[in-house]
């Protein structure tokens, strides 16, 4: 494939950029300074905070009313990786593509190992998928799968995770995420207690297939696309079943698969404290959805689940280590622009939350002084860190403004005869 983002073209779009960047930087440094932050500091948190690509999103997606799909997407799992490579060249914060099986399984997964190292990317969590039935498969998930009443089903699922790890291991990963769509749609339809039985005996049987350094991560969902009960529905639900199978088993927080008005931010605390917190899903919603760009709607509550994870930071809290991946779906948006926009607003939230002044915001909390502790909190969340953003791009080798420096190269368009359309209809979003 021809280099279309190339190193040239996003040092000719930094270059009419970077003197007022430079100029606005300063000047944000000279601001913080003022709250004894030194911004060189702050802009060198950003080298370990990386956000990993869901393979699935660089399709565009849909619902289950229609899919519009747009140019030149991606026609299988090394196109999939040309467009992660292509974001995170502008971006600089996404080296890591999660994949998707067996949406991204290929002949030779060492090939595809290959292929990724060439475009300087690695593998994050590896994504099992029993919630759709493949052409060929002997058993229906239609009722489920690791909770099926039928053992077959179950055994079927299993194995399914159990391939998974050893694709896993292949392509450098290590761990797994089980998200599961098990669930009921009528009252009665299924025992609540036993499909939870047979949950934890599936997913402990996958657990003992975890090589000493894999973790397994519990996905939780209210709904969707059962309707009435789902079987790992909450954070509740899913901490248990972690707490359960054993220190390698963690909770995963999607943000979109909580009850409205959901604290997720004490969720996230919480998981913390028992060491428990997988990672996340970033994404945003409006009602109960999961699937609009990160940082669109909920902008504050992003910032408050950033601020929880960089107090566990600052605190050194026991095993905390979390996986950052976006999952959201891009129905009418080109989907490399939300996933370029969506990677740099959780940098974006993680960098305000750097801001808080910790020792500050405890004597509030020590003092009950409940207006000045929210205000500390404002405090960081009203500066504008944009320019500790693109400084840290351009340092990088990255684009000071990625959509424009995107939107020039005509990606879509140069590569419309070498992707031809599909008219796939296979992405999804979990
Ligand atoms: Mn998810």
């Amino acid at each position: 494939m021809k280099e279309i983002i190339d190193q040239n073209l996003i040092q000719d779009h930094n270059l009419k950029n970077s003197k007022s960047l430079e100029k606005d930087f300063e000047f944000l440094g000279e601001q913080l300074q003022q709250r004894g932050i030194r911004i060189e500091e702050i802009i060198q948190k950003l080298d370990s905070f990386m956000i990993a690509i869901p393979s699935w999103g660089t399709g565009t997606g849909g619902t289950r009313f229609a899919r519009f799909p747009g140019i030149a997407e991606p026609r299988n799992t090394f196109e999939k990786l040309e467009d992660c490579s292509t974001i995170n060249k502008l971006v600089r914060c996404c080296p890591m593509v999660s994949p998707h099986f067996p949406w991204d399984k290929v002949d030779d997964l060492k090939e595809l190992k290959e292929f990724a190292d060439n475009l300087e990317l690695s593998f994050g969590s590896i994504n099992s998928n029993t919630f759709q039935d493949q052409p060929g498969q002997t058993h229906s998930y239609k009722f489920g799968s690791l909770t099926n009443v039928s053992k077959e089903v179950r055994n079927q699922a299993i194995k399914h995770n159990v391939e998974c790890i050893e694709w896993g291991k292949v392509l450098g990963s290590d761990s797994l995420t089980v998200w599961i769509g098990d669930g009921s749609n009528l009252p009665g339809q299924q025992h609540f207690t036993h499909a939870l039985e047979r949950y934890l005996d599936s997913c402990s049987q996958i657990y003992e297939s975890l090589p000493d350094n894999w973790q397994m991560y519990l996905e939780h969902k209210m709904f969707e696309p059962a309707f009435y009960s789902t079987v790992i529905q909450d954070w509740g639900t899913s901490v248990l079943c972690a707490m359960e199978l054993g220190p390698k088993a963690k909770s995963l927080v999607d943000l979109g698969h909580h009850a409205p008005n959901v604290n997720i931010e004490m969720i996230v605390a919480r998981l913390i404290q028992f060491q428990k917190l997988a990672g996340f899903h970033f994404n945003d919603s409006k009602y109960g959805d999961d699937d609009l760009d990160s940082g669109s709607i909920n902008t504050y509550q992003q910032f408050l689940i950033l601020n929880e994870l960089v107090d566990a930071e600052y605190r050194k809290a026991k095993g905390f280590n979390p996986a950052y991946m976006l999952d959201q779906s891009h129905n009418v948006t080109d989907p490399i622009e939300s996933l370029i926009n969506s990677s740099v607003e959780v940098q974006r939230s993680y960098l305000k939350a750097l801001l808080v002044n910790r020792e500050k915001l405890q004597g509030y909390q020590d003092e009950n002084d409940a207006l000045m502790a929210s205000n500390e909190l404002k405090l960081a969340y009203n500066t504008d860190v944009s320019p500790i953003l693109a400084m840290y791009r351009m340092r990088a080798g990255g684009a000071i403004d990625p959509i424009a420096t995107y939107r020039s190269a005509n990606y879509r368009k140069n590569l419309e005869s070498a992707r031809p359309s599909t008219n796939s209809n296979s992405s999804g979003i979990v």
